[in-house]
């Protein structure tokens, strides 16, 4: 069996973090195992504001001990971290264990809730995670956070921020434009490995529901490498999974709706 680990939040919501990658991974036949790094909880009384409760550092330990000798695995992503520790240990387990097949995550944001989450421990993660990892893949905000330049607005600004962060360790960069791209009618997202420069297009689904779409795009760029596939084959196959699980997405409540990501399997397309 092929197996993937995440080590990331839980939402409590069952949209993002550890339950979008446990569901992608499924879709990929890939077994996954969990570190849970934070527990977010979302407030239904204050208009869905976020909670973020970090587990004790011991107990993080345990998980990755669990899992990287416990078992071992093909490919790994990270997510949501939360805290410094949680930083330090990933990165600590993936160099030790040499989890070639890394894919971070550099979650700053969640949707909904506005603001960077931990806007000091970016830094940590930059200069931590980021020489990991085969492939790193920041939104727009992140991706500017992590190129130490402003958030990029175009295709030129992101091929700018994706040199940046190539040179700051990670050894392929793929940033999401998605549809958030100025002046694009579809949505664009950007692959560079150090050489070349790729862009990676679908038509723009027109939804509002899209929590969770950075964790299952990750998880399936994951999943995708455990099974063998190269750096760009992942990347280009997470960008189908992800069209088609944006495809069957749907509203939760009045705040908040996820994408599907048994989509692929069936057939929203
Ligand atoms: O989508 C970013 C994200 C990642 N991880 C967890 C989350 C969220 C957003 O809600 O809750 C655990």
């Amino acid at each position: 069996m092929i197996k993937a680990a995440t080590i990331a939040g839980s939402d409590a919501s069952g949209g993002a973090g550890l339950e979008a990658d446990l569901k992608t991974f499924e879709e990929y036949g890939v077994y996954g195992m969990t570190a849970v790094t934070v527990i977010a909880t979302m407030n239904p009384d204050n208009d869905w504001s976020h909670g973020v409760y970090p587990l004790e550092e011991a107990v993080l330990k345990s998980q990755l001990e669990t899992i990287f000798k416990g078992v071992g695995v093909d490919a790994v992503k990270t997510g949501m971290l939360g805290t410094s520790y949680a930083v330090e240990l990933a990165a600590e387990y993936i160099r030790e264990y040499r989890a070639e097949r890394y894919v971070l995550d550099p979650v700053m944001v969640c949707k909904g809730a506005g603001e960077a989450l931990s806007p000091e421990l970016n830094d940590l993660v930059a200069e931590k995670l980021l020489p990991l990892s085969l492939v790193v893949t920041p939104n727009l905000f992140e991706a500017g956070q992590l190129a130490g330049m402003k958030t990029p607005e175009n295709l030129e600004e992101m091929k700018q921020a994706a040199r940046k962060i190539h040179r700051r360790g990670a050894r392929n960069v793929f940033i999401k434009g998605g549809s958030k791209l100025e002046g694009q009618s579809s949505a664009v997202d950007l692959f560079f490995d150090g050489t070349d420069f790729n862009q990676v297009e679908s038509a723009l689904i027109g939804t509002r529901w899209t929590h969770g779409a950075g964790c299952t795009t990750a998880a399936a760029i994951t999943a995708g490498l455990a099974r063998g596939l190269d750096p760009y084959e992942a990347v280009s196959l997470a960008k189908k999974f992800i069209t088609l699980s944006l495809r069957g997405s749907f509203a939760l409540n009045r705040w908040v709706g996820p994408g599907n990501p048994s989509g692929w399997r069936k057939g929203f397309n």
